[in-house]
């Protein structure tokens, strides 16, 4: 049985990518919701009713684990889901709490890059009242990033006038660690790691939830070992397009870590 992974869009990719390192004896299946995307725009009830469709479609593949590889979509509808299916529910979270004690004693801050609809969650502001105890905690969204990751903008000119404009406010001598909130954002990391100051960090949330994903299969005696890392590609448009769209982003994404 595969190990399902979903996103609206491709950003999950990144998290993919990192369990295939990590799992490469299981077969993987990837949904994006196609029709839908992006969330981080849209409504609270909206992407709930999405993700409710998205999972019925999904559960018929017969998988063994779904990791909603999509802060927006867990923070919204994990619980929901949990309730909802038998098998095992693998969500996301920003990297807020590694973020806030790698800063514990530097003196600096975290500036949380997420969608605006995560920031907006309960989820989120119970995740920053229990870890963030010294208020170092800044967060800004980035909706742009998804369209560009969509559409597979990669250019390194438009990227930089992008962030240096959306952080052209902030003064970044202030902050130790950036945190990728949005599974889409990885994507751009390589090109932040060369426009942000030398010392501040960037984490994601990838390998925390595929090392989640790895005891829970362990727990359960779930280990595939004859599984090759095969990936079949979905998504609610049933379009082709979109779906060699998604193997040259895995590809994408595999040859830059
Ligand atoms: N990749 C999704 C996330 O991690 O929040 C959101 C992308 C979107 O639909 N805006």
């Amino acid at each position: 049985m595969r190990i399902a992974f979903f996103d609206s869009g491709i950003g999950g990719i990144s998290v993919l990518a990192e369990a295939m390192k990590r799992l490469p004896k299981e077969d993987f299946l990837y949904f994006a919701d196609t029709l839908h995307v992006p969330y981080g725009t849209k409504s609270k009830e909206e992407v709930k009713s999405y993700i409710q469709e998205a999972a019925v479609r999904i559960m018929k593949e017969n998988v063994k684990a779904l990791v909603i590889a999509c802060n927006t979509a867990t923070s919204i509808a994990v619980t929901d889901l949990r309730s909802a299916y038998d098998v095992p529910i693998i969500g996301m979270e920003p990297a807020v709490k590694p973020a806030v004690e790698m800063n514990r004693f530097t003196g600096k801050r975290v500036l949380v890059f997420a969608t605006a609809l995560t920031l907006k969650q309960t989820k989120y502001s119970e995740l920053i009242s229990r870890v963030d105890d010294q208020s170092i905690v800044d967060s800004l969204p980035l909706p742009e990033l998804v369209e560009y990751c969509e559409k597979l903008v990669f250019n390194e000119n438009v990227l930089e006038d992008y962030f240096t404009n959306k952080l052209s406010g902030f003064d970044l001598s202030m902050y130790g660690t950036v945190v990728l909130g949005c599974t889409h954002y990885p994507f751009y990391r390589n090109v932040l790691k060369t426009l942000l100051p030398d010392h501040i960090q960037i984490v994601d949330g990838s390998a925390g939830t595929v090392s989640r994903l790895s005891h829970i299969l362990k727990d359960k005696d779930q280990y595939n070992s004859n599984g090759q890392s095969n990936v079949k590609f979905l998504c609610s448009s049933d379009d082709l397009g979109y779906i060699q769209k998604m193997e040259r982003a895995l590809e994408r994404f595999q040859s830059m870590n």
